[in-house]
């Protein structure tokens, strides 16, 4: 199977700015880049899944180049519903530090900074030199821009597909980029860069976009509750991610193991078979997230991650370091460690149980366990000897549900 085949098969191809390209990409070297803006300090998994092409390419040869928006961050690229908040100057340049460390050491790829061109362009030469080639009505044609106008759109975010193009048309100069890839969204400012490259420079340039990936609800992937899941292992930790990436649902995970491992299409296809035989197995999703968390952390945060996962359905709190303990207990119920009470009072005003009798019918029924061990007696005094790393007080009420004093 061709570099371009593969894509196909993974279904990452939605849009191609001309026939040509595939036979650019199955026959030639070429250097390519695909950008993002600095609206975070961090990328989050969607932005991973996109530029995950750029190892995908360089497999077979090509050059990646992956650009940080530090000059497009401070105007913001047209969402289609609203103007975006402008972010202050500052904050951008913060965010593009965090993630031209992050790009660099995920993915190894010389990364470029958008605005150490654009900074020199002043706004006369900016018209005359970018502005005069490109058509307002052509402008006006574009997908995004043209579902603003109803709701409005200011100058400065109508004029965001032109620094873009500019990028594409520096970038072809200056480093011999002739393809830029991005998600979906991005067509239009892709084809603004082609389109600026042809008439001031008479050179073809090529795009290519690559679906959205979605879930089974039809939401972007990556997104829980509104809330992205981040890169940054600081901010969302591998177990989060393992339980996200674990819980995929069977109608995606193959596409997902397409998209974003680098599994081959042999490979995903054995894998396929066999869980189709014993769905509840879960073996696409358990080797969806070894994929993903190896690649984006190593191999020690994927065992990690999988032995929180584990200890806390067996019950084997004990088992866990203190930063398994902090990663696994996130968003679980925590309730401030009082020393000396007994466990039924403990149970009681923590909300653990709704009265007494319910703490003592749960007690004698065997379903508290404390830090691990199973607890009958209510008066069972909760002292520094029962504490986890000397404070943690982990509750573990019937099966599942968790609660942590500290
Ligand atoms: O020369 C460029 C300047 C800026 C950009 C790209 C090239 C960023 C681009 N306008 C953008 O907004 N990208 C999004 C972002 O940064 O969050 C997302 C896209 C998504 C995918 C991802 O970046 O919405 O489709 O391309 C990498």
């Amino acid at each position: 199977m061709n570099l371009f085949e593969d894509l196909k098969w993974r279904g990452l191809i939605k849009d191609i700015s001309s026939p040509e390209l595939e036979k650019k990409l199955n026959e030639e070297k070429i250097t390519f880049y695909i950008g993002t803006d600095p609206t975070a300090d961090s990328m989050h998994i969607g932005h991973f899944s996109s530029f995950l092409i750029a190892p995908r390419l360089a497999k077979y040869g090509h050059k990646p180049i992956l650009l940080i928006g530090g000059a497009t961050g401070l105007i913001g690229d047209p969402k289609p519903s609203s103007e975006r908040q402008m972010i202050t100057k500052e904050e951008v340049e913060k965010n593009v530090k965090g993630l031209t460390n992050q790009a660099k050491e995920i993915f190894g790829f010389e990364v470029v900074n958008n605005y150490d061109w654009t900074k020199e362009i002043n706004t006369i030469d900016f018209l005359r030199d970018y502005g005069k080639y490109i058509n307002v009505n052509y402008m006006l044609d574009k997908d995004i821009i043209s579902r603003r106008l109803e709701t409005g759109i200011t100058f400065c975010e109508f004029a965001y597909t032109i620094l873009q193009g500019l990028d594409f048309v520096y970038l072809n100069e200056h480093k011999g980029v002739t393809l830029q890839v991005a998600g979906s969204d991005q067509w239009g400012n892709i084809t603004t860069g082609i389109e600026l490259a042809r008439k001031k420079n008479d050179v073809e340039l090529f795009g290519m976009t690559m679906p959205l990936v979605l879930d089974s609800n039809g939401v972007k992937f990556g997104k829980t509750e509104g809330n992205a899941l981040w890169l940054d292992k600081n901010k969302t930790s591998s177990y989060e991610l393992y339980q996200y990436l674990i819980n995929s649902d069977d109608s995606c995970v193959i596409d997902y193991l397409k998209k974003l491992t680098f599994l081959t299409r042999e490979e995903i296809e054995k894998i396929e078979e066999e869980h189709t035989k014993a769905p509840e197995k879960r073996l696409a999703q358990k080797n969806l997230a070894h994929e993903v968390i190896t690649f984006l952390h190593g191999e020690e945060e994927f065992n990690s991650a999988l032995k929180i996962s584990e200890c806390l359905f067996n019950g084997n709190i004990k088992e866990l370091t203190e930063k398994e303990i902090e990663d696994g207990f996130k968003g679980v119920p925590t309730f401030e460690l009082k020393l000396e009470e007994k466990i039924i009072d403990v149970l009681v005003n923590n909300n653990i149980a709704t009265s007494k009798r319910e703490a003592r019918e749960f007690l004698t029924n065997n379903s508290i366990t404390v830090n691990g061990e199973k607890i009958n007696d209510e008066n069972t005094i909760v002292d520094k000897t029962l504490l986890l790393h000397g404070k943690y007080l982990i509750i573990r009420k019937g099966k599942k549900k968790y609660f942590i004093g500290k």
